[in-house]
């Protein structure tokens, strides 16, 4: 391995993985939702506990909003509570899947007024990143149908374009929109954003600032995720990525817990396509919804996953790759790619954090300090996330 930790330092420094706002609220599935102590009740407290698992990584700087999930009257004012807390506002994501009017969609819906108003939300969204700063407005539908033949799939994404086109020509000039896909679920047939190739079309006839967002759940078991990452890389349309883990469907499982090994080929692939370089346009963000396990440490232990995996993709040694793949040597190539994965990056990176001043080891830090006892007994009647609510 010709490439050092200390040759990746500087890429690491600049790595920042957004948090979002939802992850900390109580989630579940459709058969319960268990309550977990210490669960914040206001958007302001969710802000609190990123801004916790920030001080103990120094990974995650801002938190994303869901509207109207984070309903507060002033956004600026809760963005300056964001910034006494160490942190700011980030993507705002918004919502039309939860209103009685979408039933049958939002942005694709037939009737003109139904779209209008889920145009006019994403508007109110785009006056919200002005007051909180943020500078993407990332949209996941729920659009789509349940039965061939309910829809007429053409109109719909013909509907879907023109109302991007609206949502689009509203963004300040350093704002921009990333539209996420996701094969299925709510909707069962088809989805109006079903895949890596529709958001790409959709954001490619918007303009410069336009892109897609790749959720790392929302694919077919067996999907070769990094090839799609490479391909978006080098389309100059990978605007942000949600990570998060699945073995079954969009399961929005703790990154890396399922198949570390896919976190390390999608990250082998960002550095490859430049997408760590400075000025990329790619950003790093989480989706993830804990059920069962404790938030804070969960989202500690998310943002720890991604670095590891991140600084064994920068140690891959690309010289020698390159040449392994110009001799047709297939084990060769295969093996530089397996030496960076299995190298344990993480006594280095202990002793790197604890060189910056942040604690060797994150979550024995947080689990010594008796912050969740204290959250436990401080907040009674802890909200649910989003979903359900
Ligand atoms: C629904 O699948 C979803 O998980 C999408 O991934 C969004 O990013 C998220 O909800 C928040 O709306
Ligand atoms: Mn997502
Ligand atoms: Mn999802």
């Amino acid at each position: 391995m010709t490439t050092t930790f200390q040759a990746i330092v500087p890429t690491l420094e600049r790595q920042a993985i957004e948090l979002p706002s939802w992850a900390f609220g109580n989630s579940g599935t459709r058969f319960k939702v268990f309550g977990t102590p210490g669960t914040p009740r206001t958007p302001q407290e969710k802000i609190a506990d990123a801004a916790k698992v920030h001080e103990l990584t120094g990974l995650a700087p801002a938190v994303a909003l869901h509207v109207p999930w984070d309903a507060v009257d002033d956004f600026a004012a809760l963005g300056a509570h964001a910034d006494g807390l160490g942190v700011r506002l980030g993507t705002i994501n918004s919502n039309t899947f939860q209103d009685a009017d979408y039933k049958f969609g939002s942005l694709t819906h037939v009737d003109a007024a139904v779209r209008r108003k889920a145009i006019d939300h994403h508007l109110r969204c785009i006056e919200i990143m002005h007051e909180t700063g943020s500078t993407d407005l990332k949209i996941w539908l729920a659009d789509g149908t349940n039965y061939p033949g309910q829809g007429s799939l053409r109109s719909r994404q013909d509907r879907l374009a023109d109302s991007l086109a609206e949502i689009y020509a509203a963004l300040g000039e350093h704002q921009r929109l990333v539209l996420e896909y996701k094969f299925f679920e709510p909707a069962f047939y088809h989805t109006d954003v079903p895949d890596w190739g529709t958001s790409f079309v959709q954001v490619s006839a918007l303009g410069d600032r336009a892109f897609t967002c790749l959720d790392t759940g929302h694919h077919a078991p067996g999907t070769n995720i990094e090839f799609i990452v490479m391909q978006l890389l080098r389309l100059g349309k990978l605007g942000s990525f949600d990570f998060n883990s699945r073995f079954y469907a969009d399961d929005d499982l703790i990154v890396g817990a399922a198949d570390p090994f896919q976190l390390f080929r999608i990250l082998h692939e960002v550095v490859a396509g430049g997408g760590l370089d400075e000025g990329s346009p790619v950003r790093f963000m989480l989706d993830q919804c804990h059920n069962v396990e404790e938030k804070i440490p969960a989202q500690i232990r998310s943002v720890l996953n991604v670095q590891e995996m991140t600084a064994r993709a920068l140690l891959v040694d690309r010289a020698a790759l390159a040449t392994a793949q110009q001799e047709h040597d297939v084990l060769g190539a295969n093996d530089v790619l397996m030496d960076a994965f299995h190298t344990d990056v993480r006594p280095a990176l202990a002793e790197w954090r604890a060189a910056r001043g942040l604690p060797a080891d994150p979550l024995r830090a947080y689990a010594e300090s008796g912050h969740q006892r204290l959250l436990a007994e401080q907040r009674t009647g802890g909200a649910q996330a989003g979903w359900g609510a």
